[in-house]
Order: C-alpha cells, then sequence, then structure tokens
C-alpha cells in the first residue's frame, strides 16, 4: 500500500484505523459482530441495546435508496445482557470493542451502563438520538433531560463514556449542547445519528415506502454527509480538546473519510455504506484514505486533522 499511519485513538484507547463500523447495521447477534471482528473494521461497535430484547419495529422497516437508505428499525436487540455476555468473545478478536445502549429512562442508562462499567468493554457510546421509537422524543433535542441524564451516567465509573448525538442545525443548539457537554466528563461524542422522520413517497403506490410511523423514518448514506460534516465541524470548534469526536453520515470511500478529518474528528464509522457492500468495505475505505492523503503528502492523521481551510 503506502506509508500514511491511520491509527488513531479514542479516550486513550488505540485503533488500529480511523474507520470502525457504526452502531446499526449487521451488528446484533454474535455472528454478525463476529464478522465486524474479522474485517478491517478498527473496532467491533454493537447495535444500541435496551434492558430487555426487542423484536423492532413491524416490517418493512428498512429500504435502500439510490443514495441512501430510510429505515425505522425500531431499536432490534437482543437485551443488554446478551451483550454483556459476549464481550469475552468478541474481545478475542484483539480490537476495542464498543457498546452502544440506548435505555429508555435515565434508570434504564444507570442500570446499563453501571453493568458494562464492571466489564471488560473499552468504551461506551449512550445513544440519545434514536428516532425510531413511537412515543419516546429524542434525548438529545431536550437540553433538560440531556442534563439530567449526563449527570447521572457519567457518575458510574472510569470506563470512558461517549454520546450519540442527533443532527443539529441551528447554531444556538450547538453551542447549547457544546455548553451542557462540557460541565461533565464525557470523553467523545459521535456525530450523527439519521436524520430522523423523513418520508419517501413511492408515487406508483402512493403509499410511503416503510411502514413504522405512517412512513416516517430516520435518513442516512450519502443524502447526510453535509450535516455530519457541519455538525463535527461545529462541535469541534465549540469543544475543548478533553472531548474527540468520532464522524459518521454518508461515508463511503476514502474521500469522504477525508473530509470528516478535515472536519476534526478523530475517527469515522460506517452505517448504510456497511450495509450495503459488506464487511470489505472497511479495507476498500481505509486503502482509498491511504492513498489519497499519500497524494497530498501527508504522513498521518494529524497533518490533516480540524485542518479545514478558510476559503
Ligand atoms: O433502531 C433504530 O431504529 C435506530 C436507532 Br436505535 C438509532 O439510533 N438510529 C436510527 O436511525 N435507527
Amino acid at each position: 500500500m503506502n506509508n500514511v499511519d491511520l491509527s488513531t485513538q479514542i479516550a486513550g484507547v488505540a485503533l488500529d484505523s480511523y474507520i470502525m463500523n457504526a452502531s446499526g447495521p449487521k451488528c446484533t447477534n454474535l455472528e454478525e459482530l463476529t464478522v465486524i471482528g474479522e474485517s478491517n473494521s478498527a473496532a467491533i461497535m454493537t447495535k444500541s441495546c435496551t434492558i430487555a430484547p426487542r423484536e423492532g419495529n413491524p416490517l418493512p422497516r428498512y429500504q435502500d435508496l439510490p443514495l441512501g437508505s430510510i429505515q425505522s428499525m425500531g431499536l432490534p436487540n437482543l437485551g443488554y445482557k446478551a451483550y454483556l455476555e459476549m464481550i469475552p468473545a468478541l474481545k478475542q478478536h484483539g480490537k476495542p470493542v464498543v457498546v452502544s445502549i440506548s435505555g429508555f429512562s435515565v434508570e434504564d442508562n444507570i442500570e446499563m451502563v453501571s453493568a458494562f462499567q464492571q466489564s471488560d468493554v473499552d468504551l461506551i457510546e449512550v445513544n440519545f438520538s434514536c428516532p425510531n421509537i413511537v412515543g419516546k422524543a429524542q434525548v438529545a433535542y431536550d437540553f433538560e433531560q440531556t442534563e439530567k441524564s449526563l449527570a447521572a451516567i457519567t457518575a458510574l465509573g472510569d470506563k470512558p463514556i461517549g454520546i450519540k448525538l442527533a443532527p443539529y442545525f441551528d447554531m444556538s443548539h450547538f453551542i447549547a449542547m457544546a455548553n451542557i457537554l462540557k460541565r461533565y466528563p464525557v470523553k467523545f461524542i459521535t456525530c450523527i445519528n439519521s436524520i430522523g422522520n423523513t418520508l419517501v413517497i413511492d408515487p406508483i403506490t402512493e403509499q410511503p415506502i416503510i411502514k413504522p410511523k405512517g412512513g416516517f423514518g430516520g435518513l442516512c448514506g450519502e443524502y447526510i454527509k453535509p450535516i455530519g460534516l457541519a455538525n463535527v465541524r461545529a462541535f469541534r470548534q465549540l469543544l475543548d480538546d478533553d472531548i474527540q469526536i468520532i464522524g459518521v453520515g454518508g461515508i463511503s470511500n476514502g474521500v469522504d473519510a477525508f473530509e470528516y478529518l478535515l472536519a476534526g474528528a478523530d475517527a469515522v464509522q460506517v452505517a448504510t455504506c456497511f450495509e450495503k457492500q459488506g464487511p470489505n468495505c472497511f479495507q476498500r475505505i481505509e486503502a482509498e484514505l491511504a492513498l489519497f492523503m499519500a497524494n497530498k503528502g501527508y504522513d498521518c492523521l494529524a497533518d490533516a486533522k480540524g485542518r479545514l481551510k478558510p476559503l
């Protein structure tokens, strides 16, 4: 290949490369997580879990779109205890294991974070931004609730905690969320979750294309890359360096990953592209990123990280 060093770290946890899977696609059971373990993904990231196992929303709940996908999965998962039990097997792949938790209440999140604090998991990503549960608002859009949850879950142990954020679209929201994050020992944020409650209509059938919530679902893939880049950039400018940022949203090639690097991401996650192309995407995107950076004369991620040039 070439000599560009793509190694990075999140909260002191070393990653061999810049690119890992995102919570969401194909990371719900041991078989799927083993495929990720055997791939070039820099870490093994689990599907968001809840206290009890869930079947998720009614089908069809996922549809490919030309530039991405729309989905309303509804948190199908095996329940957090199953992921706790899987950790020793997952650790055997010799790469960090990141668990995603998504409780329905502060109490749920306290129970799950406490349990994973006692485990061998490397990082805990707390999902404040699932858009697809009927009757449940996204915590990340409720700043009071966000603060209450952060106060509770960051006081439960020393393992690094990160927060999966919803996309924001207004400068006042970036500032409000950054000011809350600064008050707690949050080690990283993951930006962004899907754009919630979008609607795709099939004009032939005159119906929505997914079943749950009357067709409203999270928009993913290339459509959302400019929003992901803006969220990473805005938070990088507003937060101090002690909170790292994982970028996610529309990364399907090495140049996409490089754009997130310029915006300030310390690592990136791949969701829809992994869903559509399978586990070889991690190696391909890594090779493309290394080649693109080598052609620019860069040796490592730090040469370009956060260095978006003014126009
Ligand atoms: O399972 C889902 O429906 C889902 C989750 Br938990 C999330 O965080 N984001 C998303 O787009 N879908």
